[in-house]
């Protein structure tokens, strides 16, 4: 046992009255909510890369933590595994989710990674088993060490390629043998700088080749997990393949991988993009290929990727009404992919901001629940549609234009506008959140 949370215990539920910044006020895991646990409905977990591997640089200026498992041996990634699981336990989290890089050191050679990285699976699969803390999904970091920096599948060398191909199968393998429910891919360096130096058409041939592999190999071992990819539209590349869910759809479609591969999507990411969170999940689940998300938030006057815990209750019940819309996270859930500010120096700080996006998600769940029970949103939409569900409007879809033109002729139809009622709705949203 490590003391670098000594003093914490494990956080416990103390309800909405409760002013201790280590308490839940609304997470309750075994609480019923529409008749499930609500941790099987959150599916919360703790990223290993934010919480235990990033040291609080900016672009100005390096570390500002002070871990004492921050090193490149193997001693201090067996640290930090002991102190990531004292942290999973003291939250009550039932996953995590990390890449190969963030919980062992590169070695000299990726045989030598890799034994590294196997090295700690290890030590995570005996903390598993003892604490019942599973693995939401793994995912290889593609875009850290400088080969990466002209991209991982989309580089205009083929050995980096093979290279890529050769680490992902040991993250999925490792994945698989966790017992994971899902594994990630996200394109980090998958987009280009400039077109002057890029050749998108064959970039984009490269992408769908390498995901196709990923998923012929997930079916040779027979891992049962979902492949997602991750949407984001830029950051680091400035011009990111993976742009948003429609245009990884898209992609999807193209290479025929629609109902193999679904998305994880975040929040930031979503509004880098142009879009809501909610917009993204709904497409998502529209398009049937809702998968998983990464729950965090972006400063929105930065205009950056900036990954602070959620805090908009709002935002997230919104969110989260469109996946109980979309019937709930099968292996999805929510992954915090958020870190602390840089100048939250202490252990205390780590816990407490898991605990406030922890308890922001549970209150989300109970307010999207109240939404769905009380039926207004539901009830509006199915009023607001209801033209569509009569037998002359079916038959419509099943005709052609010059049968509709005829038919508006004769019938002389000149349809009157109706209100779209978006402020009732908006201050209908208000009584729940
Ligand atoms: C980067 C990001 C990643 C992925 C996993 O913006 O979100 O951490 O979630 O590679
Ligand atoms: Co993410």
């Amino acid at each position: 046992m490590s003391d670098f949370f000594a003093g914490i215990d494990k956080v416990p539920f103390k309800g909405p009255e409760s002013d201790d910044p280590l308490a839940f006020r609304f997470y309750e895991p075994d609480r019923l909510v529409l008749g499930k646990r609500m941790e099987d409905h959150l599916r919360m977990a703790v990223c290993y890369w934010h919480s235990f591997a990033w040291p609080g640089g900016d672009p100005f200026g390096g570390q500002t933590f002070q871990r004492p498992w921050f090193g490149d041996t193997m001693e201090h990634a067996r640290l930090k595994a002991e102190v990531a699981f004292e942290m999973f336990e003291r939250l009550r989290v039932p996953f995590f989710t990390f890449h190969d890089r963030d919980i062992a050191p590169e070695g000299a050679s990726l045989a030598e990674s890799n034994a590294n990285v196997r090295a700690i699976a290890e030590i995570f699969a005996e903390k598993m088993a003892a604490t019942g803390v599973g693995l939401l999904w793994g995912t290889a970091n593609l875009f850290s060490n400088r080969r990466f920096m002209a991209g991982a599948a989309t580089n205009p060398d083929p050995e980096v390629f093979a290279y890529a191909a050769a680490q992902v199968k040991c993250a999925l393998d490792v994945t698989h043998e966790l017992g994971g429910a899902n594994y990630v891919l996200w394109g980090g360096r998958e987009g280009y700088e400039t077109l002057l130096n890029t050749d998108m058409k064959r970039e984009l041939e490269q992408a769908g080749r390498f995901l196709s592999m990923v998923v012929e190999y997930k079916n040779r071992i027979g891992f049962p997990g979902t492949i997602l990819i991750e949407p984001k539209p830029q950051e680091p590349t400035k011009h990111q393949y993976d742009y948003d869910v429609a245009t990884v759809f898209g992609f999807l479609q193209r290479f025929g991988l629609e109902g193999e591969v679904k998305v994880n999507i975040e929040t930031g990411h979503s509004v880098l993009a142009g879009h809501s969170f909610e917009h993204e999940i709904a497409t998502a689940v529209a398009l049937g290929v809702f998968g998983s998300v990464d729950a965090n938030r972006n400063d929105y006057q930065s205009g950056w990727d900036t990954d602070q815990f959620p805090n908009n209750v709002p935002e997230v019940a919104l969110a989260i009404y469109h996946i109980l819309k979309g019937g709930g996270f099968t292996t999805g859930g929510f992954n915090f992919d958020a870190k602390l500010r840089r100048q939250s120096l202490d252990p205390v700080d780590l816990i407490g901001a898991h605990v406030g996006g922890m308890d922001v998600c549970a209150r989300g769940l109970l307010a999207a629940a109240a939404m769905i029970e009380d039926g207004g949103l539901e009830a509006a939409l199915a009023e607001r549609y209801a033209g569509w569900e009569t037998p002359g409007a079916r038959a419509m879809l099943e005709s052609d234009l010059a049968a509709i033109a005829e038919r508006v002729e004769r019938e002389r139809i000149d349809p009157e506008p109706r209100s779209g009622r978006q402020e009732r709705l908006e201050n209908w949203i208000n009584r729940f959140v």
